[in-house]
C-alpha cells in the first residue's frame, strides 16, 4: 500500500483497514460468482441493453491489449446496468483458425487440446478483470454445438443462391499453404506470416455478398458508428456508376463479334486510341495472332506471379503486349489495337479497359511507353490544340467528338450514354469493387463444409438432420497445400445422401470469419439445439446495442457480420438488418517504449503481473486514464503506480470516521455545505456524460478532482456528517463501474446494503451543477499570491476584504501601505503596495 493513502497525523491503519487489492478482489469475485450477480435474465422486464466486445481469438495468453479492449467496455456496460438497463455482456472465444493448426505442426499438440487449454487459461485471466460477463452464455466456436450452425447457414445459403462454387484465381500463400481472402492478403503479403502471396486457380466456395452491395452501402439503420469505419466500408464496396460499351470485333480466332468494356468516363469515348484486356481475359488466346503468341504467352505467365496490389500500384511501370488484333470504336469507326496489360484486372467490370491516354493517367503512361496516339477530347480551359504533358482528368468542354463537341463533359457523359443506349451499343451499369466472399480454406481447424461430391448426383448438400458434419479428431498435420481432411480416408469416403453410392466429402473448411459473423446471435441462446438461435431469445436481445472493438476489423468482420444479418433477415431467421447499432473503436495500447507491443521487442505487458500486485481495479482505471480510448497510447508503469496511489486516497477518503464532523454544527445552507453539494452534482454530471460517450480518461480525471476537493472539504471540517456521507456514497457509486471490487468493499464498510452494483446510478440536479462558486486570483503588485473560492456574485468590497484576509497575501502586504486595489469582477484582485 502506498504511503499517500494515509493522511498525516492519523494513527497507522490496522491490517484490516488497509487497502489490499488482491485480497478484496478475490473475495468479491467469489461472492459475485456465487450469487450469480451478473446473470442476464430473459424474463427481466427492464429495457434490455446488449453490450458486446469483440471476442478474443484463443491465441494463448491475454495480453494488456485484450484488457484495453475489455475493461473500458465493461465500465460502459456496468454504467448502463446501474442506469436501470437489463444488461447482457457476454464473452466467448473465437477458436477456429490457422494458429491452432500451426501450433499442431510446430509443437505436435492437437489443435483441439491447444485451443481448449488456451480457453481455460484465458477464461481464468478474464475472470480476474471483474467484468459483468454472464459466463452461462459463453460461446466457443470450435465446438460442434456452435459450428453445426455454420453448416446449417451454409446449406440455407446454398438453397437460396447465396453460396456457390466456382473456379477462381485465389490469393495463395506458399508458406501457410492456404488460400487467403483479399482482406488477408493486403499489400501482397500474407496476413499470418508476411510471406508473398501468389495467384492460383482453385474450385472454391463463395458467399454472394455482392448481392447485398447496395444494402451494405446504406448505413441509415445504424445509430452511431465511427465515420472512419463507414468510410472504409464504402470504399471497400467501391460503387462506380458507368457505362458498359460494346466495341466491334472482327478477329479470325474468336466467334465473338463484340468486346465489352466498363467505363466511368463515356464522355471520353472519342479519345480511345487502344484497348487493354486483362491477361486472364477469356478472349486473349483467340485474339492473339500467330506472330504475337510467344510474347503474349510469356506475359500471361509473368502476370500470374504478380499480386493484385502490385498490379494496381500507381507507381509501378505500366507494361503490356500487343495481341496483333484490333477492335472498332462504333461511335466514330476508329480501329484501335488490342493490348494485354496487367493493370487491367480480370474480375473488375468486364476485364477490358478502353484506353484514353489524354484523360487517364495510367493510359497516358501506357501510350507514351508504347508510342500510341494521345487524342484530346475534353479540352482544358485555354487549350489551343497543343500536346498534353500529362493526362487531363478534370472536367472541360468536349472536343474532337463530332456531334457532342462543345458540351460540358458532364452533359457529354449523359448525352453519350443516351446515345449508346439508343443505338443498342451498351447500357448504363453500376459496378462494385466488392467481390464475393471466398469461404473455402484448405485447412483442418475450421468448420467442415457440409457438401458431398457424387459421381452420379454431382454436388449434394448434407441433409440438415445429418448435421453436424463432425471434424474428425485424428488428422495428419502437414502443410501440403491441400486440406489435411483430404487425406483422412474415414472422413472423406462417405456415401451420397441422394443415391447412396460411394461419394467424397468436401475436404475444405470454412473461413473463420463465418464463425464471427453471427456469434452475437448465439450468445442469446448458446445451447439451443433447434436452430442457430432461439427466436424468442433473439427477439429479446438482438440486435447488439453497443459493440466495441478494433477499427482494423472495419472491412472484414464488420462487413461480413452486416452481410450475414441482412441475408438471415431475408431468410426469415433474423428480425434485424443491422447486427450492431452502435460501434466504438478503441485505439491501440503501445509498449512503454511507445512502440507496438511484440514478443520480439520484449515490450509486452502482462496484465497478470499488475493484477496480482496493484489489483484489477488499478489496471482498469489506468487503462482508461492513459489517453482517449479511441486513440490509445503507451503503457506506463509509473502511470499505473500513480493510479494505484489515487485509489489509495479514495480508500482513505471513504474510510474516514464521518462522525468526527458532527461536532462542527455546519448548517445545510452554509457556504461549505453548498459548495460540497455543488461539487458532487457537477461531478456526477461530468462522469455520467463522459462514460456515456466513452471519454474515460476525462471521467477518471473528474473523479480525481472530486477527491481533491473532498480532501479539502474534510480538512476544513465545515460540512455536516450527513452531507459528507452523501458525497462519499456518490463517489463510490461513480467509481463502481471503473473499480468494481474496491467500490463494493467500501460500500460495505460504510454500512450500505450489498451490492453496490445493484444500485441506481446517481442523478444530478442541473441547478446544483451551476458554477455559483468562482475562483478569484489575488495578486500583490502584479504577482499571483493566492487563489480563493468566492461566491459568483461577490461585490468589490467583499472581494477586497477576502483578498486582504488571505495569509499568503498578508505575507506580502505586512508593514507596507496599500496604495490601490484593482478589481476585475469575478476574476482578479490586484493589491498595489508601497
Ligand atoms: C475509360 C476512361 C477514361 C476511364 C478516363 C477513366 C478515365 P473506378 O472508378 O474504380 O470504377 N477500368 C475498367 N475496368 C477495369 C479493369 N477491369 N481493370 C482496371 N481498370 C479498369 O474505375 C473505372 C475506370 O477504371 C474505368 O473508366 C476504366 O477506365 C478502368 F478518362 O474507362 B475508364
Ligand atoms: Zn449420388
Amino acid at each position: 500500500m502506498s504511503p499517500d493513502s494515509v493522511s498525516p497525523g492519523k494513527p497507522r491503519l490496522t491490517a484490516s483497514e488497509r487497502y489490499s487489492p488482491p485480497e478484496i478482489e478475490r473475495k468479491w469475485l467469489a461472492r459475485w460468482t456465487a450469487d450469480n450477480l451478473y446473470a442476464a435474465r430473459d424474463d427481466d422486464p427492464r429495457p434490455k441493453w446488449y453490450a458486446l466486445t469483440m471476442f478474443p481469438y484463443t491465441s494463448g495468453d491475454l495480453h494488456i491489449g485484450h484488457w484495453y479492449a475489455m475493461a473500458p467496455s465493461d465500465v460502459h456496460a456496468r454504467f448502463k446496468r446501474m442506469q436501470g438497463f437489463n444488461v447482457v455482456h457476454p464473452m466467448g472465444f473465437d477458436s477456429f483458425g490457422l494458429p491452432a493448426e500451426n501450433a499442431a505442426i510446430k509443437r505436435n499438440i492437437h489443435p483441439f487440446k491447444w485451443t481448449m487449454d488456451n480457453v481455460v487459461n484465458m477464461r481464468r485471466q478474464l475472470r480476474t478483470l471483474g467484468a459483468v460477463y454472464d459466463w452461462s452464455r459463453e460461446v466457443i466456436t470450435c465446438l460442434p454445438e456452435y459450428y453445426r450452425w455454420n453448416q446449417w447457414l451454409f446449406l440455407q445459403f446454398l438453397k437460396n443462391g447465396l453460396a456457390y462454387r466456382a473456379k477462381a484465381p485465389a490469393n495463395w500463400c506458399d508458406n501457410c499453404k492456404t488460400v487467403l481472402a483479399n482482406e488477408q492478403a493486403s499489400n501482397g503479403v500474407c496476413e499470418r506470416c508476411d510471406g508473398p502471396v501468389v495467384q492460383r486457380d482453385l474450385e472454391q466456395w463463395f458467399f454472394r455478398i455482392t448481392k447485398y452491395a447496395e444494402q451494405l452501402l446504406d448505413f441509415s439503420g445504424l445509430v452511431d458508428w465511427p465515420e472512419q469505419v463507414t468510410v472504409a466500408q464504402r470504399n471497400w464496396i467501391g460503387r462506380s456508376v458507368g457505362v458498359e460499351i460494346s466495341f466491334g470485333l472482327d478477329a479470325p480466332g474468336v466467334a465473338d463479334r463484340e468486346l465489352r468494356v466498363f467505363t466511368t468516363r463515356p464522355d471520353t469515348i472519342m479519345g480511345v486510341t487502344f484497348m487493354v484486356l486483362a491477361p486472364e481475359h477469356r478472349l486473349v488466346a483467340g485474339l492473339t495472332t500467330a506472330d504475337r503468341r510467344a510474347e503474349v504467352q510469356a506475359y500471361v505467365e509473368r502476370t500470374r506471379r504478380a499480386t493484385e496490389i502490385e498490379r494496381l500500384s500507381a507507381e509501378r511501370e505500366k507494361t503490356g503486349v500487343f495481341t496483333g488484333a484490333y477492335c472498332v470504336n462504333k461511335l466514330n469507326g476508329d480501329r484501335v489495337p488490342i493490348f494485354i496489360a496487367d493493370y487491367a484486372l480480370a474480375w473488375y467490370g468486364t476485364g477490358a479497359v478502353m484506353g484514353v491516354p489524354a484523360h487517364d493517367e495510367r493510359d497516358f503512361a501506357f501510350a507514351k511507353k508504347y508510342g500510341l496516339p494521345v487524342k484530346v477530347v475534353i479540352a482544358p480551359s485555354e487549350w489551343s490544340g497543343e500536346e498534353l504533358a500529362q493526362a487531363y482528368i478534370e472536367p472541360g468542354r468536349m472536343a474532337n467528338s463530332g456531334q457532342f463537341d462543345g458540351l460540358t463533359s458532364e452533359k457529354g457523359w449523359q448525352a453519350i450514354a443516351d446515345h449508346i443506349e439508343a443505338k443498342g451499343m451498351g447500357r448504363r451499369v453500376v459496378t462494385y469493387r466488392l467481390r464475393d466472399w471466398l469461404v473455402s480454406r484448405q485447412r483442418y481447424w475450421g468448420t467442415p463444409i457440409p457438401i458431398v461430391y457424387c459421381k452420379a448426383c454431382g454436388i449434394v448438400p448434407v441433409p440438415e438432420d445429418k448435421l453436424p458434419v463432425l471434424l474428425p479428431e485424428d488428422a495428419a498435420f502437414k502443410p501440403t497445400g491441400e486440406s489435411p481432411l483430404g487425406y483422412h480416408q474415414a472422413f472423406v469416403n462417405t456415401s451420397c445422401p441422394k443415391c447412396g453410392k460411394p461419394a467424397r466429402r468436401e475436404s475444405d473448411t470454412m473461413d473463420t470469419f463465418v464463425d464471427s459473423a453471427w456469434y452475437h446471435m448465439r450468445y442469446t441462446s448458446p445451447h439451443y439445439d433447434k436452430g442457430m438461435v432461439d427466436p424468442v431469445a433473439s427477439k429479446k436481445w438482438l440486435p447488439v446495442d453497443q459493440y466495441t472493438g478494433g477499427a482494423e476489423h472495419g472491412t472484414k468482420h464488420l462487413l461480413y457480420a452486416r452481410f450475414i444479418a441482412k441475408a438471415l433477415h431475408d431468410l426469415g431467421v433474423a428480425h434485424f438488418k443491422e447486427p450492431y447499432l452502435r460501434l466504438f473503436c478503441q485505439g491501440i495500447i503501445l509498449g512503454e517504449d511507445h512502440e507496438k507491443m511484440s514478443k520480439s521487442r520484449g515490450n509486452v505487458v502482462n496484465p497478470d503481473d499488475f493484477v496480482s500486485t496493484l489489483g484489477a481495479d488499478a489496471v482498469r482505471c489506468y487503462l482508461m486514464f492513459l489517453g482517449p480510448w479511441e486513440q490509445g497510447g503507451p503503457w506506463s508503469t509509473q502511470g499505473i503506480m500513480g493510479i494505484s496511489r489515487w485509489l489509495g486516497r479514495v480508500w482513505d477518503i471513504s474510510t474516514r470516521d464521518s462522525s468526527e464532523l458532527a461536532t462542527n454544527g455546519a448548517s445545510a445552507d452554509s457556504v461549505a455545505e453548498r459548495e460540497l453539494v455543488h461539487w458532487t452534482h457537477k461531478t456526477i454530471k461530468r462522469v455520467s456524460l463522459d462514460i456515456e460517450k466513452f471519454r474515460f480518461n476525462t471521467m477518471i480525471a473528474a473523479l480525481m478532482e472530486y477527491c481533491n476537493y473532498l480532501n479539502k472539504a474534510w480538512e476544513a471540517k465545515a460540512v455536516s456528517t450527513e452531507t459528507w456521507r452523501k458525497a462519499v456514497d456518490a463517489l463510490l457509486l461513480m467509481l463502481a463501474p471503473s473499480a468494481p471490487h474496491m467500490a463494493e468493499e467500501l460500500w460495505e464498510r460504510n454500512g450500505r446494503a450489498y451490492s453496490i452494483h445493484n444500485q441506481r446510478w446517481p442523478a444530478w440536479d442541473e441547478a446544483l451543477t451551476a458554477e455559483d462558486v468562482i475562483t478569484l486570483v489575488v495578486q500583490v503588485n502584479g504577482k499571483v499570491r493566492d487563489k480563493l473560492s468566492a461566491p459568483a456574485g461577490i461585490t468589490r468590497e467583499e472581494a477586497q476584504k477576502l483578498a486582504l484576509a488571505s495569509d499568503k497575501v498578508k505575507q506580502h502586504t505586512e508593514g507596507k501601505s496599500i496604495a490601490n486595489v484593482v478589481y476585475v469582477p469575478g476574476k482578479l484582485v490586484n493589491v498595489v503596495v508601497k
